[in-house]
């Protein structure tokens, strides 16, 4: 961890530069009366987004991994990565837990160590893509979905043990992302794997205490290539609607074909009121789990004005929405990928609270274009970093994050702590 004086020290080179680009984006902001710069700054030091236990080291890809270094081999050593990540951006105050790769073994010493950092677990997450040593059948042929009667309930057991897991440490979110599916036409039948799917998920939900919820995640493709048993949002919120009001899909944004207008998704669930969680990532063709922000910032900044819109729209039923990042690494250090990120989000969403909202309203019921499209631009094409940089001066972190990640030499000391060969818990 790092003191107030040493991140109030790293933050000294670039105070002067930093109070003349806020107070003159103030006076651009005052001009357009949109939005004012301390509102802006006050709604995004609000905005918290949950750090995935397994991004804290070298995902890799299935062709390889090359990791850095000095990888969390603990949940207390992840929880202590998370706690320097919301230290320099007061943005990062949750984890999203894995199981089994972070079942606790210490509930009170977990709790304790969270609590003194400033953060909480978030969501737990279920895996029944792979086999663990110890299960009695495998999830080679699905899980939920299996034909399999034995299967499907060894894989609804995990998942109620994960919402045990859970209330042990305090979360009240369940995710399921499920890899069923098949490589080949003719190898499922797709109305009774749907069918199985829905039995299943009904009896996790059985078991999910009243005030959780179930967040069901979508892909059209990978780790099955012919066919997935939940491909997209139609079938996530055809499957929560069956299940109750607790259970809401989630949204990956590398979880869509290319050039999916995941906005218009965005905004649909929205309508439904259906809209639970979110994982943030970048993604130029797939599920490629890349720096949020990093190919598409443009279209990150249009799902924000969704989020924003309704947000501000009264008639908008949706619950309180989940934002987590779910990213992998390979190139980047994963500490400095996930403050990038979370930067990333933060510029998109100060952008979207500066749309002028009255005015698009008006020229969309005129059908007017051209006008409509140049708001949106309007909005998009400012400079916000100074922004952003406020948010995180005023919570106590750094004006650069990264450079301050860097300027501390954090990675080294790391890797002298838990050397240069150790491996993330369920990498
Ligand atoms: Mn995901």
């Amino acid at each position: 961890m790092l003191s107030s004086q040493h991140l109030h020290d790293l933050n000294a080179p670039f105070v002067a530069n930093h109070e003349f680009q806020y107070a003159h984006l103030g006076e651009v902001l005052d001009q357009r009366e949109a939005a004012s710069a301390a509102g802006v700054v006050e709604e995004l030091r609000r905005f918290q987004v949950a750090i995935p236990s397994w991004a804290l080291g070298t995902g890799g890809t299935r062709f390889g991994r090359f990791p850095g270094g000095g990888e969390p081999r603990s949940l207390a050593e992840k929880i202590t990565d998370v706690a320097l990540l919301h230290q320099l951006n007061g943005s990062s105050n949750a984890i999203s837990l894995h199981i089994p790769w972070d079942i606790p073994t210490d509930v009170a010493a977990v709790q304790q160590q969270l609590a003194a950092a400033g953060l909480h677990i978030d969501s737990v997450n279920s895996n029944t893509f792979q086999d663990q040593s110890a299960q009695a059948h495998s999830y080679k042929f699905g899980s939920l979905a299996s034909t399999e009667a034995a299967v499907r309930a060894q894989a609804v057991q995990h998942n109620i043990a994960c919402i045990g897991y859970g209330q042990q440490l305090g979360t009240k979110v369940h995710t399921v992302w499920l890899a069923d599916g098949s490589n080949f036409p003719g190898q499922q039948h797709f109305r009774r794997a749907y069918q199985r799917t829905q039995e299943s998920l009904a009896a996790i939900y059985e078991a999910l205490p009243s005030d959780w919820t179930m967040l069901v995640e979508y892909k059209p493709y990978e780790p099955n290539f012919y066919s997935m048993v939940i491909p997209d949002w139609g079938t996530s919120l055809a499957l929560c609607q069956s299940l109750g009001r607790q259970a809401q899909v989630l949204v990956d944004l590398g979880h869509h074909l290319p050039n999916t207008n995941i906005e218009q998704i965005v905004g649909r669930l929205q309508h439904f009121g259906r809209l639970g969680g979110f994982h943030f990532n970048g993604s130029m063709y797939g599920d490629d789990d890349l720096t949020t922000g990093s190919i598409k910032p443009f279209q990150l900044f249009l799902i924000f004005n969704e989020l924003v819109d309704s947000a501000q729209d009264a008639t908008v039923r949706n619950p309180a929405v989940a934002y987590m990042i779910d990213a992998s690494h390979n190139t980047k250090d994963p500490l400095e990928d996930l403050l990038q990120s979370t930067d990333n989000i933060l510029t998109a969403y100060a952008k979207a609270l500066l749309v002028d909202r009255p005015a698009l309203a008006a020229a969309q019921e005129a059908n007017d274009a051209a006008l409509a499209e140049d708001l949106l631009r309007d909005a998009f094409l400012i400079d916000v970093r100074p922004l952003v940089a406020e948010a995180y001066r005023q919570s106590g972190g750094a004006l650069r994050p990264v450079a301050a990640y860097r300027q501390v030499g954090h990675r080294a000391g790391l890797i002298d702590q838990r050397g240069r060969l150790a491996v993330a818990t369920g990498l």
